[in-house]
């Protein structure tokens, strides 16, 4: 099979009208930075990239008031630096920091806005789990010439591009445009990331599920029926046996969706009530619902579609189903049912 790389696909992608030049430069200076990451990421203890950033008196938080690992702030440091002279960004928002960083006056503007997650599933990386970075492409709202939160606060079906890369065995990038998902691994000798699947189509049955089950006593009604249903197995009201896998760093999880079917679930639950849920919509419910209705998956919050929300905030949290696409019907039939059902 004749190999085409990440750049070739790039320009099939521009000569098919899907990207334009500055938007596949911004992939290419993305996927670049991830490769720094994955490299980072591989020397483990050897590189002196594992445990908590700052000191053991004064650890280093982000703005999500979680302590930071070593390798959070590296593979910040990393994407914000590669897209700052690039030319094709007019600001970028982290799951690290606050504010959106604008793009620093020494270097040309462009009119894409960026979104990251830099290093997803931070708690594995000491373990030696897969981790990875998460990423979402914006335009830049017309006339703004210094974006400030408000201008990234848009559905995830204006999303231009979103992708992930699993830092895992092998290093594996999933990329869409709008236009199918697609998957590149990364070749290590040659330095560049190789199309391995081409239009990937997720199943619409599953017999996977992945959550995270100690958080059980705290969900909602629906999601107790739900998930005891596919606990019931064969014996149950579903007929048939599932299995759950649970990595704990969403990219792993998805990537094993986007591989062989299943769903990922991280529901509502009295804990979290408060604050919306878990995972970030901004950096990572929109890009990964993206990337999973692409392949022929669904997303959504339990209640409704993940990327036609309206975010409000940069920062702000949402239940997130997705998967096989039958799957999370009946998972968000439930909720949708028992909230008619309270009237
Ligand atoms: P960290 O990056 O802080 O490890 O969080 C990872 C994550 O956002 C997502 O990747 C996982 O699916 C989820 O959190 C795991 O959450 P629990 O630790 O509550 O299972």
């Amino acid at each position: 099979m004749k190999s085409i790389s990440l750049i070739q696909f790039l320009i099939e992608e521009r000569r098919a009208g899907h990207v334009n030049a500055e938007l596949s430069l911004l992939i290419e200076v993305v996927a670049r930075a991830c490769k720094r990451s994955a490299v980072a990421t591989n020397k483990g203890a050897l590189g002196g990239v594992l445990g908590m950033a700052g000191s053991a008196d004064a650890l280093s938080m982000n703005i999500q008031g979680e302590a930071q690992k070593k390798l959070d702030v590296i593979s910040n440091e990393i994407l914000l630096e590669a897209n700052a002279w690039g030319g094709h960004l007019a600001a970028c928002a982290s799951e690290e920091m606050e504010d959106p960083q604008p793009i620093p006056d020494m270097y040309p503007k462009g009119n894409h806005l960026l979104l990251f997650d830099p290093l997803d599933g931070s708690s594995n990386i000491d373990v030696n789990i897969s981790v990875g970075t998460i990423f979402s492409v914006l335009r830049c709202p017309d006339g703004v010439v210094e974006p400030k939160a408000v201008d990234f606060l848009q559905p995830g079906t204006t999303q231009l591009a979103a992708g992930y890369v699993v830092y895992g065995p092998a290093t594996v990038l999933v990329l869409t445009f709008g236009h199918g998902t697609h998957e590149f691994t990364l070749d290590r000798e040659v330095g560049s990331f190789v199309l391995s699947r081409r239009d990937i189509k997720i199943p619409e049955e599953a017999t996977e599920f992945a959550i995270n089950m100690s958080n059980q006593r705290h969900w909602e009604a629906p999601m107790q029926r739900y998930i005891g249903e596919l606990l019931a197995g064969k014996e149950g009201p579903r007929g048939k046996d599932f299995n759950m896998r649970w990595v704990a760093s969403m990219v792993a999880d998805v990537h094993r969706i986007v591989t062989r079917g299943g769903v990922f679930y991280y529901p509502l639950d009295a804990k979290i009530k408060a604050q919306g849920g878990k995972l970030r919509i901004m950096y990572e419910a929109n890009p990964m619902a993206f990337i999973i209705e692409q392949a022929g998956g669904a997303a959504t919050t339990g209640r409704e579609r993940i990327m036609s929300l309206q975010p409000t905030a940069l920062h702000q949290r949402v239940p997130v189903f997705l998967g096989s696409k039958k799957e999370v019907e009946v998972a968000t039939r439930y909720h949708v049912a028992a909230d008619g059902a309270q009237g």
